[in-house]
């Protein structure tokens, strides 16, 4: 009897991130939802990336957590227009929370909305949102065993960036065997390695962000 209920809430959920992403095409904004672990450093990725789009492209956040606004209030102090959404407990974010988000945001203004998902390898791989990609950071404390214990957020990403690369040095991270279990389950994925303290691999996670904004500009002309 359970799972009619579920398929009803993901269909609702789909019909939702729908509508989202027909308004952020009217705009021809480019939305990227970002997931990971807590602490694998998406909050870090994202103010590395308005930094480095300061100016080249308008970006706009949204900020998710199950409590507090800290992160809203680092992307605001960087000049960034932003939306802190607090799920009071729940583990990750839904279209309709997005939906709600969107319509604090100053769409006529944004090139590209960062979705920070609620720290979280499981559930936020399961709800879309209405993004164009997804972006799943894993850093190197966690473990190069995790594409095993959580396959399905791998299998949904479109780029994988290893995080914390500065630390390889004193972590036993096997990048090849990271990198294999990754491709076994997404043959088609990116995967990046990236230090988002000291900024080593940071360019070319710019490079396929200009990119991907410079694709969704041209299909809304
Ligand atoms: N050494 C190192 N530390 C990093 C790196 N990236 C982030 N950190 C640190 O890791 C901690 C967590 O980073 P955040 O960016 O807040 O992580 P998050 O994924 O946004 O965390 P939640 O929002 O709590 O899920 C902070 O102390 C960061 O300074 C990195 O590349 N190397
Ligand atoms: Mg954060």
């Amino acid at each position: 009897m359970k799972i009619p209920v579920l398929r009803n809430i993901l269909s609702a959920n789909d019909a939702i991130a729908r509508r989202n992403r027909e308004r952020l095409e009217e705009h021809g904004i480019l939305a990227i939802n970002i997931m990971s672990s807590p602490g694998a450093g998406k909050t870090s990725l994202i103010l590395q990336t308005i930094n480095h789009f300061k100016s080249k492209a308008r970006v706009a956040v949204i900020e998710g957590d199950v409590a507090s606004q800290i992160d809203a209030d680092k992307v605001s102090q960087q000049g960034a227009p932003v939306v802190q959404i607090n799920t009071d407990g729940g583990c990750h974010l839904e279209a309709n929370m997005t939906a709600s988000a969107l319509d604090n945001l100053p769409l006529e203004q944004m090139d590209l909305l960062l979705i920070e998902n609620v720290g979280n390898l499981i559930c936020p791989a399961g709800f879309a949102l209405g993004e164009d990609k997804k972006v799943t950071l894993l850093s190197t404390p966690e473990g190069d065993d995790k594409p095993y214990k959580y396959p399905t957020i791998f299998v949904e990403s479109d780029v994988v960036l290893v995080n914390k690369i500065d630390l390889l040095p004193y972590l036993d991270f096997n990048l090849e065997a990271f990198k294999k279990a990754v491709t076994g389950l997404n043959d088609k994925v990116k995967i990046l390695q990236v230090s988002c303290k000291t900024g080593e691999g940071l360019e070319a996670w710019f490079s396929w962000v200009e990119r991907e904004i410079g694709k969704k500009k041209k299909r809304h002309r």
